[in-house]
């Protein structure tokens, strides 16, 4: 009985240190892409990454994709508080990933929104996600789907109300 609690320790921990090995594309490294899991008939997911731009040149996250089995498109989103309500919407000409910066999308801020789900992302699953930059060009991580409580440690994201509401009216 001694052996079996480290173990189980261990498998519990393994997914989600597999999940943050980054990936380098160009001069981006991508880090630690992930999808929310969402309750039965929810209409949209967020979808997270962290973006570090290690060249001397600006380059712009443009598109992102998934298979439509899965949702109908993916939007590029940010939060912004207005008359003290978090809304979200699609960011104009793309998120902006300048050199030397580390652009980290997280609930309450800027995210993936998984538009038109055709089923419910449950916990545990991972789906294909393709990120389209400008410069860097295109890339498909597989994404695990997260809980939220699993994406804001992984992130370090606010437990707070904001990123909550705008997704909960959205989504639910
Ligand atoms: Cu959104």
């Amino acid at each position: 009985m001694r052996i079996s609690l480290p173990f189980a320790v261990f498998l519990a921990v393994f997914p989600l240190s597999a999940a943050a090995e980054p990936v380098t594309l160009g001069d981006l490294s991508l880090d630690a892409p992930m999808l929310r899991a969402t309750p039965p008939n929810a209409p949209v997911a967020g979808g997270y990454i962290t973006i570090e731009n290690r060249g001397d040149a600006d380059d712009t996250l443009v598109a992102a994709a998934i298979s439509e089995a899965i949702a109908g498109e993916v939007q590029l989103h940010t939060m912004t508080m207005n008359d003290g309500v978090m809304e979200m919407s699609q960011v104009e000409g793309g998120i902006p990933i300048p050199a030397g910066e580390t652009v980290q999308l997280m609930p309450g801020g800027l995210h993936l929104m998984l538009m038109g789900l055709a089923q419910p992302l449950t916990a545990g699953e991972s789906h294909e996600i393709t990120l389209t930059f400008e410069t860097a060009g295109e890339i498909t991580l597989d994404a695990p789907v997260l809980t939220l409580g699993e994406i804001r440690e992984a992130t370090g994201a606010e437990g707070g109300h904001g990123g909550d509401h705008g997704h909960g009216n959205h989504g639910n």
